[in-house]
């Protein structure tokens, strides 16, 4: 696999001499300044590899080019947005850059309660509480109709739980939760985020889905023919969230989707952190399964910690959670193999040692949450310690 470091540019407190210490071949990156809707110029894409550059390594993949509200709703701009999209993807082109991860989620792309919540070693790990999430949607949002969302005795515990929340705990959870976590295009006020849900009235799983479809019929082919591929990252977590669909959840959800503009172009990226949060997604079968048209891998082990979903989960070590790694790693090495034999030029997967708990110096250095120095340079060392091993002669999977 090609080992690649998430880099969220200049503001990354994380360096990319830090990410080439830590092992990375590459970086991912992506142009968060420019507004979504507009197409990014050659010109800022060349300033970012020129400052990827100067700390030793290549921009070698987009995450993310952003895909509008309009675009995912279909309603007002969308149609110069996508014509935008379209556009970004020429000028990457030209730059050299050819793979592109983009998301579908309809207002919030990952979502998290805390952001440092602390693990019994005293390190700080992203958690997904769920009765907090739901205190947030009835009680802070105040969500029309989010009762009908939850179980009775869920919606208890979080009436007792709002009950005694302090103030800063509310502030945090709604910081969390509408103003986006890093990466996430837009960030949201109580207000704002009530308006943005409202655009979704009416707008039910197939309605999404059929606007994804829509949308990957026209930027694939412009991909194909720059000989670019695009990989759609699944929902974080991987259920519907706050009364909005989520079409990215499921084996059946990519499947649907990858078969409804069948080309290479048309890819996954297949992120083991959010599929895992859900007990009834097989990931090392998933894995298999979606493997030819895999381009991009996030590799993180989420620990689910009630039954069913929705759930709360936090954010594991990489080799500990409830995915096991080593079957993912073994498909994935497994179908480079396949696509070399293949004669397939994108033989190599990108795969990045995605989040990291915040451990050692992390936890004074402040940088992204979820995106730590020490805490992803473990997981890529572990990560491509199993690569290495499954790779070698000894064990026969070569
Ligand atoms: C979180 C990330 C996501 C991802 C986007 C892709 O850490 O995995 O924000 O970058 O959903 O578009």
């Amino acid at each position: 696999m090609r080992h690649i470091w998430r880099w969220f540019g200049p503001i990354d407190k994380v360096s990319v001499s830090d990410a080439a210490q830590a092992g990375a071949q590459g970086i991912v990156s992506a142009l968060h300044h420019v507004p979504t809707g507009s197409a990014w110029t050659f010109k800022e894409i060349r300033k970012r590899q020129d400052e990827v550059r100067a700390g030793g390594l290549e921009w070698e993949l987009v995450e993310s080019i952003p895909v509008s509200e309009s675009i995912k709703t279909m309603t007002g701009d969308w149609k110069a947005h996508i014509e935008a999209w379209k556009e970004s993807l020429r000028q990457l082109a030209k730059a050299g850059i050819f793979t592109v991860c983009y998301n579908f989620m309809p207002v919030l792309d990952w979502t998290r309660t805390d952001l440092r919540w602390e693990t019994a070693d005293g390190a700080r790990a992203m958690r997904f509480d769920l009765v907090d999430f739901i205190a947030f949607d009835i009680h802070v949002l105040q969500r029309p109709g989010a009762a009908k969302d939850y179980p009775t005795p869920l919606i208890e515990a979080a009436r007792e739980r709002f009950a005694s929340m302090p103030q800063e705990k509310i502030v945090a959870l709604s910081r969390n939760i509408g103003a986006g976590l890093p990466g996430s295009s837009d960030g949201y006020s109580i207000a704002e985020l009530r308006t943005a849900l409202r655009r979704y009235d009416g707008i039910g799983a197939d309605a999404l889905r059929g606007n994804l479809i829509d949308f990957l019929s026209e930027v694939v082919p412009v991909a194909e023919e720059l000989g670019m591929r695009l990989c759609a990252h699944g929902d974080d977590p991987p259920w519907p969230l706050l009364g909005l669909p989520r079409i990215l959840s499921t084996e059946q959800d990519y499947v649907r989707v990858l078969d409804a503009v069948d080309r290479n172009a048309n890819g996954v990226t297949f992120c083991t952190g959010s599929l895992g949060a859900r007990p009834d997604n097989d990931l090392p079968t998933m894995v298999k399964r979606l493997a030819p048209r895999i381009h991009f891998a996030h590799l993180r082990n989420v620990r689910r910690e009630t039954e069913g979903f929705p759930c709360s989960f936090f954010e594991d070590h990489h080799l500990d959670g409830n995915t096991d790694m080593i079957a993912i790693i073994a498909a994935l090495v497994s179908e480079e193999r396949r696509r070399k034999v293949e004669g397939r030029a994108d033989h190599q997967i990108f795969m990045r040692p995605d989040h990291g708990q915040e451990i050692l110096d992390d936890l004074t250095r402040g940088a992204q949450p979820g995106y730590p120095a020490i805490g992803r340079l473990k997981g890529l060392a572990e990560l491509r310690g199993i690569e290495q091993t499954l790779s070698h002669p000894v064990f026969g999977m070569n």
